[in-house]
């Protein structure tokens, strides 16, 4: 069986301020070309790592031009929510998105409760495990882990989660892949990270994040980055292969430096730092579920009034969405 694996697609109707190029047409071009070559390979289906939008009440222009995209992909499109697709960190709130709406009309399903089964020449399990809030703390890192095996021939298991193969700075929480290397799953697919890693092939199994497929700063990696999907095959043994999107135009071209390249001499140093920090990270400083959680542990907040102002926050963001 064949499956195509790719992650955060960020689609939005406005270009980030480091884009130069109209991103939204160059996600849909992005996109095609994924479906294209989804059809080509006669793939069992496309498998997202969430983030599919970058926030959960996109416009409807932006659903219903996607939508227009997905209804020439063959294969059916499996997807599990990023942080970035839900209010408040949430997965509850999926149906009141436009993730959900897509799910309930059928042209994407989601895979955020239990395991689907596809049974072709192989028997295959796939896992969805969406992102929740704290999906990086310790005390959450059994969902990386799969525990228990049927008769399936593979296990897939996607995760929307910081999942690296190194060690980087403590204070972002982050899971290794050292730490969850006893899953059961064949392959692990994730996302978040939009850097990527390079493939671990570990006891036999792997563990793949080829990056997110949009590139939103202006960082040095970024710039560097090519985006790329993941040509899964199982056979009698798993076959990995990286495609690179053609239709990516080179970092240099759609990624604006001007700002960084003025203050080459003058700032290089803070640079570099606020560049490591961005590459290690994706989501904003003044997050205000990380300032929650911050002031709740030093401050040592009881859980009860944290649960309380997370829900009110979550309740006000999606009161404001104007869905
Ligand atoms: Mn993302």
């Amino acid at each position: 069986m064949k499956f195509i694996y790719f992650t955060d697609s960020h689609l939005r109707a406005t270009s980030p301020k480091s884009r130069l190029d109209n991103f939204f047409e160059s996600s849909l071009e992005k996109h095609k070309e994924v479906f294209d070559l989804a059809n080509k390979y006669q793939v069992d289906a496309v498998l997202h790592g969430g983030d599919l939008f970058d926030r959960p009440d996109v416009s409807i222009s932006v659903v219903s031009q996607f939508s227009k995209l997905l209804m020439n992909l063959l294969a059916p499109f499996y997807i599990i929510s990023g942080n970035h697709d839900i209010y408040g960190h949430n997965p509850d709130t999926v149906q009141r998105t436009m993730l959900g709406l897509l799910n309930s009309i059928g042209l994407i399903h989601l895979l955020n409760e239990g395991p689907l089964i596809m049974d072709k020449d192989k028997k295959v399990k796939i896992y969805g495990t969406p992102y929740i809030y704290g999906m990086d703390r310790e005390e959450n890192r059994q969902r990386y882990i799969i525990k228990d095996r049927g008769d399936e021939d593979y296990v897939l298991h996607l995760i929307h989660g910081f999942l690296v193969d190194e060690p980087i700075n403590e204070a972002i929480p982050h899971t290794l892949v050292s730490d969850i290397v006893e899953t059961k799953a064949d392959v692990v697919l994730t996302g978040h990270y939009h850097t990527g890693f390079k493939t671990q092939h570990i006891n036999g199994k792997y563990f793949i994040n080829p990056g997110a497929i949009a590139r939103i700063s202006n960082n040095l990696v970024e710039i560097n980055r090519k985006p790329k999907i993941i040509l899964i095959t199982l056979e009698d043994e798993i076959h990995i292969e990286e495609i690179y999107l053609k239709s990516a135009k080179p970092g240099n071209e759609i990624l604006d430096r001007t700002e960084i390249e003025q203050h080459r001499f003058k700032k290089a140093k803070l640079h570099e730092f606020q560049e490591l920090i961005e590459a290690t990270t994706d989501f904003s400083k003044t997050d205000v579920f990380e300032l929650i959680e911050e002031i709740a542990s030093t401050e040592k907040i009881n859980q009860d009034v944290r649960s309380e102002a997370l829900e009110r926050v979550s309740q006000v963001q999606e009161a404001e969405s104007g869905l």
